[in-house]
């Protein structure tokens, strides 16, 4: 296989040929992203123009330090496209997103864009979701209601579930929306429409990582050139 990271600016670069001159740009996290971000960059620099809109607070710095245009979702809230990584891609583009932490926003985002892109190397696809662990935004209130609240949920579904409190050192990882992370590790998920359900059930779950029907498109490089897929 290639190397991880070449593969991950190649498809980075895949994603330009869909910005367009004048665009309202969702601007994604993580390694991938900003692999477009630089790339997006050196555009912008040759005199392209678009405005973005950034998804955490980290690609918020990375766009400012290389003098990509931004605003807030609160003066843009229609997008035309975002880009955008993603942990785990099933064959009908259904996502597991999150483990940057920034599911919330990005989601956001995605939902407010016309056309969603997802750009990956091609060791993100999966047959079914859920190797890589599901990342639950949780409000910090109730935590412990809310974890066991979760674990019903998924034996109401036939789901193991191990759940992990993300940290960042010795502390609690703190969302860009001052929320708390649970991993959940399900094995595999079967039905990520069920589950998507069961946990917007749960009143302390601010939002989770599936991201069900809201990319059609997704660029994958592989060790012999970019697979653009479609839902
Ligand atoms: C974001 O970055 C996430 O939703 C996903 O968790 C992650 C993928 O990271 P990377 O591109 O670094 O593998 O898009």
């Amino acid at each position: 296989m290639a190397d991880i990271e070449q593969l991950k600016r190649t498809a980075g670069e895949a994603a330009l040929g869909f910005v367009e001159d004048g665009m309202l740009l969702g601007i994604g996290t993580g390694t991938t992203a900003e692999a477009f971000v630089r790339a997006l960059a050196e555009k912008v620099r040759a005199g392209l123009k678009v405005t973005g809109v950034a998804t955490s607070e980290r690609t918020l710095r990375l766009c400012q330090e290389l003098a990509i245009p931004t605003a807030t979702l609160e003066t843009l809230p229609k997008l035309d496209l975002v880009i955008d990584g993603a942990d785990e891609i099933d064959p009908q583009l259904r996502l597991i997103k999150g483990g940057g932490g920034a599911l919330l926003r990005e989601k956001i985002v995605a939902a407010a864009a016309k056309r969603m892109i997802v750009i990956a190397d091609e060791t993100k696809l999966v047959d079914t979701l859920g190797t890589f662990p599901l990342p639950i935004e949780i409000n910090g209130f109730g935590m412990i209601a809310t974890y066991l609240a979760i674990q019903e949920k998924a034996k109401s579904l036939d789901l193991s579930c191990e759940l992990t409190l993300r940290r960042s050192g010795e502390e609690p990882f703190i969302t860009d929306s001052g929320h708390l992370i649970l991993d959940a590790s399900f094995g595999r998920i079967p039905d990520p429409e069920a589950l998507s359900r069961a946990l917007h059930d749960v009143p302390g779950v601010v939002e989770h990582g599936l991201f069900l029907g809201l990319s059609k498109d997704a660029l994958v490089a592989t060790g012999s050139g970019v697979r653009h897929l479609k839902a």
